[in-house]
């Protein structure tokens, strides 16, 4: 039997602050400009909302390259402001969750300006120090970081490499010193007092290295290998978040999840409670975010097949049913978004937008709803390099034309694939810079935004942002949607998503037409018996003849089937 959680039955809203909202008109949101938007997510239904990095950063990654984790970041307000956002928030009846971002901080850190000072300094063993290869001339290993060129730096002043699996501005901390580790539990304990409801886990993961640091595979084209294996899921990493749980976790009723590549459902079951106590609640696997893209490099396209999309959800539904449990996302700050990405951003942006809600909506797990996709907002495509403020983007611009490629094709990738497309401002209105921001924005503004937009969009009843607060409802009202089991029907079908969720005498049936192309399915249900309820569509009637269903684009709707 499932347990009932709070955070199982949450939806979650996840607020990139930099792109939200800007109270004082410096180009840039901040935490008063979130606190004036909160009843915009209270009446959207949202129970939880998952605050990425405001802590003090020298912004080389947007805050994900921490300072000091108990300040806050100039551009986004101080101390007492976030106080009273998280009193905001509890007064509303929402909980809040931070990002804890501890694989690494920013070299602005002092923690690495006294580490890099000296060999001998009591902070040296807090990062991750090597010699070089080839008598200290090549890094210690072939490792590529995620943001392009080698995970090492050289460090003038004590003859050492340091590792950084992302930005050389983001050297990562040494979890095998156990007082790093207790610093961390202690700065945890730090926010929990001060009343979150729990973390949203970076790259957590990471955070345990091969103490050996081998090279890792090349092909013999490439200039750097794969160091996964040996910074993935590493020797010690179950016992750092249990001794988390024991340190920190077991004493709070919050809710967790963590960021996890390269996981795995086992792995995910194994971290999600020790002996009956809840560690990792939920996790965000990366697995529906390769389907569209090469395996060796993201920027690469390939086709979207459903059947692969199918085979992942009941993968993970199945194997996390009876224990743990599963985090349901198909976009965040790091990934286009996803009407562009998974739907369709022109003829059947409001179709396919309602088509993806409907799917996260019924899927068993907590729904996570990135900003803006709740208006259907879309990929942007800046002309120019020079708008992009991503450090990846602009590293992989960078790289691919030393490299030789034509820029063309570099901003076709960049087009598709950047993590800016998910950071342009939120669309609040049709005024000046869509309403975010009176002065010049720190990153333009999508040039829909007369069309996508807030307030148009709470006006019209058949709008994107109507239907989530709609079918966030029908979740909330029908518990099976919820804690129900999960039955994959027609699994070869190459265009048509269809399931069933049980749960005690409830049953409910999902159909999702996936594509464009219009076409006829034959239903294996009785869906013509006066049990059977349609809860939510997307378009304003049914074409049925007998037990076959005829689909339009991205039609998508759930019955209850008594
Ligand atoms: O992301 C980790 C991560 O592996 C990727 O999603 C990453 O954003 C990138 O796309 C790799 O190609 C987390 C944060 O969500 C991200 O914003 C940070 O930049 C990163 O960690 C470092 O803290
Ligand atoms: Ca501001």
């Amino acid at each position: 039997m499932v347990n009932n959680r709070w955070w199982k039955e949450a939806v979650v809203y996840q607020i990139y602050p930099r792109s939200f909202n800007d109270s004082n008109q410096d180009g840039i949101g901040d935490i008063p400009g979130i606190i004036e938007k909160l009843d915009y997510v209270k009446d959207l239904g949202i129970d939880v909302i998952w605050l990425c990095p405001i802590y003090k950063s020298p912004n080389a990654d947007n805050g994900y390259d921490i300072s000091d984790y108990q300040a806050i970041m100039d551009d986004f307000g101080d101390l007492e402001d976030v106080e009273r956002l998280i009193e905001e928030i509890h007064k509303r009846d929402m909980k809040v969750i931070f990002d804890l971002v501890v694989n690494h901080t920013s070299d602005e850190h002092e923690w690495f300006i006294k580490s890099s000072s000296s060999l001998e300094n009591e902070y040296r063993d807090y990062y991750i120090w090597e010699k070089g290869k080839d008598n200290n001339n090549k890094p210690p290993t072939n490792w590529e970081s995620f943001f392009g060129g080698s995970t090492w730096t050289y460090d003038k002043k004590t003859d050492e490499y340091y590792l950084h699996l992302f930005d050389e501005k983001q050297p990562d901390l040494n979890w095998e010193n156990q007082e790093v580790r207790a610093k961390i539990y202690n700065m945890m304990r730090w926010w929990l007092n001060k009343g979150i409801d729990g973390f949203r886990m970076d790259v957590i993961n990471m955070i345990s290295k091969n103490q050996n640091f081998p090279d890792g595979e090349k092909d013999p084209d490439e200039d750097y290998g794969d160091g996964k294996p040996y910074f993935l899921n590493g020797p010690r990493l179950y016992e750092y978040i249990k001794e988390m749980g024991e340190e920190v976790l077991f004493d709070y009723d919050i809710m967790t999840v963590g960021e996890t590549l390269n996981f795995g459902v086992e792995n995910a079951k194994k971290f999600s409670e020790v002996n009956g106590k809840e560690l990792l609640d939920m996790v965000f696997h990366f697995e529906l975010m390769s389907v569209d893209r090469n395996d060796e490099s993201k920027w690469i396209k390939e086709e979207i097949d459903l059947k692969e999309i199918k085979k992942i959800y009941k993968k993970w539904n199945h194997g996390l049913y009876k224990s743990g449990w599963n985090a349901i996302y198909l976009g965040n700050h790091d990934q286009p978004r996803i009407v562009s990405r998974f739907g369709n951003d022109e003829e059947y942006r409001v179709e396919s937008a309602k088509m993806l809600a409907t799917m996260m909506m019924t899927m068993p797990g907590t729904p996570y709803i990135y900003q803006g996709e709740e208006i259907g907002m879309t990929n942007v495509a800046f002309n120019d390099i020079g708008k992009y403020r991503d450090v990846e983007t602009i590293n992989h611009y960078r790289i691919e034309i030393n490299k030789g490629k034509a820029k063309d094709e570099v901003m076709k990738e960049i087009q598709r694939v950047s993590r800016d497309n998910a950071r342009t401002p939120m669309q609040w209105n049709d005024e000046l810079n869509a309403g975010f921001t009176q002065s010049t924005p720190w990153i333009n503004v999508n040039s829909n935004y007369k069309e996508i937009n807030v307030e148009k969009s709470i006006n019209d009843s058949d709008s994107i942002y109507n239907y989530y607060k709609n079918i966030i409802k029908i979740r909330k009202n029908n518990i099976g949607l919820i804690y129900g089991k999960y039955k994959p029907l027609l699994e070869d079908h190459e265009s048509v998503f269809l399931y069933i969720r049980e749960y005690k005498n409830e049953k409910y049936l999902i159909i999702l037409n996936f594509f464009e192309q219009e076409l006829s399915v034959e239903i294996p249900i009785n869906i013509k018996t006066k049990e059977v309820k349609l809860l939510i569509s997307n378009y304003k009637d049914i074409i049925l003849n007998n037990q076959i269903l005829n689909l339009r684009p991205y039609e998508s709707l759930v019955f209850k089937l008594g």
